[in-house]
């Protein structure tokens, strides 16, 4: 069986929608950032990591999305087939990986991005980060103008999309405030009950 390792509302909440999505059988366990049990089948210490059940092994979110839909074609999440098709979905699991993602890591781990452990310096980190997940947001609401999923169809892309929208939502000053096709987004993705569900299993609602 798939196993996928994950931490509640982390990144790991994307592959965790989309092997809900697919419906096959599979285990989702919950781990801690660093922890000896995560770090046994990740060496960074970090989620999603999945595994199957011959003991291999796969880490980085966009990969996983993208061994997932290909896996399961029949849960028609891959967002397309053809060169473009594929290009554009390269393009969008870069940019959720590369460039949201990682505009958020200044606001979790300020102490990573300086090494004044004075207050008012973390807080200039952060508020640097704030600044950096704004002009991502603001990317993604300029390409969401007039679609309903970041692809052409509903695919993984639009579950990396997910965690990342909660994230704002909660972190950041105004929330998604003037980003309202964004909103949109979270909020078409939010009230799919396989979501939903998988909500409830990682908050323990
Ligand atoms: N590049 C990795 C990053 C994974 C990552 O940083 N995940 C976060 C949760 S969203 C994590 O596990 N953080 C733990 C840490 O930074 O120590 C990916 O895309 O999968």
């Amino acid at each position: 069986m798939t196993t996928l390792y994950y931490a509640p509302g982390a990144c790991s909440l994307a592959p965790h929608i989309v092997l809900e999505w697919i419906g096959a059988p599979y285990e989702a366990v919950k781990v801690a950032f660093g922890s000896k049990e995560l770090l046994a089948v990740n060496p960074a210490g970090a989620v999603p990591t999945l595994r199957e059940s011959d003991g291999w092994l796969l880490t980085q979110a966009g990969a996983i999305l993208d061994y997932l839909a290909q896996k399961h074609p029949e849960a028609g999440l891959s967002g397309g087939n053809s060169l473009r098709d594929k290009a554009e979905a390269h393009r969008w699991s870069s940019f959720f990986t590369s460039d949201m993602h990682a505009a958020f890591w200044p606001i979790f781990s300020p102490h990573r991005y300086t090494t004044d452990a004075d207050a008012a310096a973390k807080q200039a980190v952060v508020t640097a980060g704030h600044a950096l997940v704004r002009k991502q947001l603001g990317l993604l609401d300029a390409h969401m103008t007039g679609r309903d999923w970041v692809l052409g169809d509903r695919s993984v892309i639009d579950t990396y999309a997910f965690p990342m929208l909660r994230w704002a939502i909660k972190l950041l000053p105004g929330g998604l405030d003037g980003y309202p096709n964004v909103q949109a987004l979270h909020d078409r993705i939010a009230v799919d009950p396989a979501v939903q569900k998988v909500l409830a299993i990682e908050t323990g609602a």
